[in-house]
């Protein structure tokens, strides 16, 4: 494509996501105001020069009335944001309902809901109805804005449906799906009921990626194992179209953190925060408090810590930063009071008249505040249960040149295949392992956290997000497209 002044364009990517990377806040009946979200993904395809991105997705507000929607979809245009608008039923089904409450437990291995089987089942198959409909919703707005010579890259568990609505539009379209968590083993994705149909949307993608070769090998298992396809290095056959599966780690915008840290305002809170717990060492947590995070196992395993080594009770403090996330759903309230109860038992047990061993905070950090924690960190403990990535994990790298601290990691985070070898990988379910690890962090001489450190450090800044969303998008490129769908069912 050419533009009038006959200067070639930029080819352009669709990215869709459940989420626009933007919070929408209605002042009036037709005016928003909108902030952007610097989250991973937005970086990423900052970074990425060659493509002009536009973001398609869900505004995370409901917009009912028609005048609401045309003055939001014109204040978007300009951060290159095109809404998808879903109203409050299909919300409820396909967004808290199967996507939070079926696919995301399921995929970090927590299992299905186990509540009265009957109504599991009918809530099943109308939230399952709920998603297809909200990926065709989805569809429509791709359909709507794709031009020929588009890349569309389709993103994470809330729309493993779309490739195939997209390619029933066009099947000349070039789509890629990427996975965000963990894909589980084939024998956890045998027990979803509409797992079959869900592999055959996906696979209806020119390139499906995934953050380690472990997901990918799954993926493929379950395409073997349960459609009866064939895998190959390449990705999984049927009839002899091929779809590409590989691992593509993602990373941070590593440059972003270590520029933060010169700033005068971090500059600052380090002085500050370094005064604070002067004479203690500080372990860091950073999560959503969510239940896939294992934040009750890392402060259980903190106090089983306390409990074996007195001589560290007034010289450790543990400050634990958790974002409340899907705080409608029962389940993560029923975590958050028992995190609470947790912290306040320990505090109670090892706390004095001037100190608790325990800070928690239920809130999220801005950006500079929480590179400053990461830097006065000596300790990072990332205990996930199960994590696609994690993504703290890296930031904390990041932060950590000056300081050289220790990085405890979760051996089911994806991260522990690119940062096991400076971290000291735990296995989260095992709290004694985990209060072990904590006394050989805080006791390591400093060649070895420095050798540790240099490994992660490297790693973390070679291996950027902006070099992982142009790897996927370049070989998404290259994947030839195989102008026929599956006929078999
Ligand atoms: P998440 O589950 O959200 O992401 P993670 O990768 O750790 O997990 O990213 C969280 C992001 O939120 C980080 O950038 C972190 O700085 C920020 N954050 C967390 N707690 C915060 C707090 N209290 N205050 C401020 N910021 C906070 C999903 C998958 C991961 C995968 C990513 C990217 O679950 O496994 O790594 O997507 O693919």
């Amino acid at each position: 494509r050419e533009r009038l002044d006959g200067r070639p364009c930029r080819q352009r990517l669709l990215v869709v996501a459940n989420r626009l990377p933007v919070s929408a806040i209605r002042r009036g009946e037709d005016s928003w105001s909108l902030e952007i979200s610097a989250g991973g993904l937005v970086s990423a395809l900052l970074g990425v020069k060659e493509f002009e991105a536009r973001w398609i997705g869900w505004a995370g507000v409901n917009v009912p009335d028609e005048v609401g929607q045309k003055a939001l979809t014109k204040a978007l245009a300009e951060k290159r944001c095109i809404p998808v608008f879903l109203d409050e039923e299909i919300v409820h089904q396909y967004y808290n309902g199967y996507c939070n409450n079926i696919l995301w437990p399921l995929f970090h291995y927590l299992g299905l809901p186990q509540e009265d089987r009957l109504a599991t089942t009918r809530s099943f198959q109308s939230q399952f109805a709920a998603y297809k409909k909200a990926n065709q919703m989805f569809a429509d707005v791709v359909n709507k804005h794709y031009e020929e010579g588009d890349v569309v890259w389709c993103h994470d568990y809330h729309l493993m449906f779309l490739p195939k609505c997209l390619k029933e539009y066009n099947i000349k379209m070039k789509v890629g799906w990427f996975l965000h968590t963990p894909f589980p083993s084939s024998e956890i994705h045998r027990t979803l009921p509409s797992r079959s149909e869900l592999l055959r949307s996906v696979l209806a993608a020119d390139l499906v990626g995934f953050h380690t070769y472990d997901y990918a090998r799954h993926f493929v298992s379950a395409c073997t194992r349960i459609l009866g396809f064939e895998g190959t290095p390449e990705g999984v056959e049927d009839q002899g179209r091929l779809t590409r599966v590989a691992a593509f780690p993602i990373g941070i915008d590593s440059d972003r953190f270590i520029r933060a840290l010169e700033a005068t305002q971090v500059q600052d809170n380090i002085r500050e925060l370094a005064e604070r717990f002067k004479g203690r060492k500080v372990m860091l947590g950073v999560d959503r408090l969510d239940m896939i995070k294992g934040i009750p196992q890392k402060i259980l395993a903190f106090e089983k810590f306390l409990e074996e080594n007195p001589d560290w009770r007034d010289k450790v403090v543990l400050l634990q930063i958790a974002v409340p996330t899907r705080t409608d759903v029962p389940e993560y309230q029923k975590l958050t009071s028992q995190v609470h109860e947790i912290v306040g038992r320990i505090n109670g047990r090892f706390g004095t008249l001037s100190a608790v061993p325990i800070h928690h905070l239920d809130r999220s950090l801005d950006f500079h505040a929480l590179c400053a924690l990461y830097a006065i960190t000596d300790v990072a403990l990332v205990t996930s249960l199960r994590d696609g990535m994690n993504l703290v994990s890296y930031e904390f790298v990041a932060c950590q040149d000056t300081k050289k601290g220790v990085l405890i990691l979760s051996e089911f985070a994806g991260a522990a295949q690119s940062l096991g070898a400076g971290a000291i990988l735990v296995n989260p379910w095992n709290i004694t392992e985990v209060a072990a690890s904590i006394a050989q962090a805080l006791n390591m001489p400093a060649d070895e956290r420095e050798k540790r450190h240099k490994h992660n450090f490297a790693h973390v800044t070679s291996h950027t997000a902006q070099e992982w969303a142009e790897t996927f998008v370049s070989e998404l490129n290259d994947t030839v497209v195989e102008a026929k769908l599956r006929t078999r069912q």
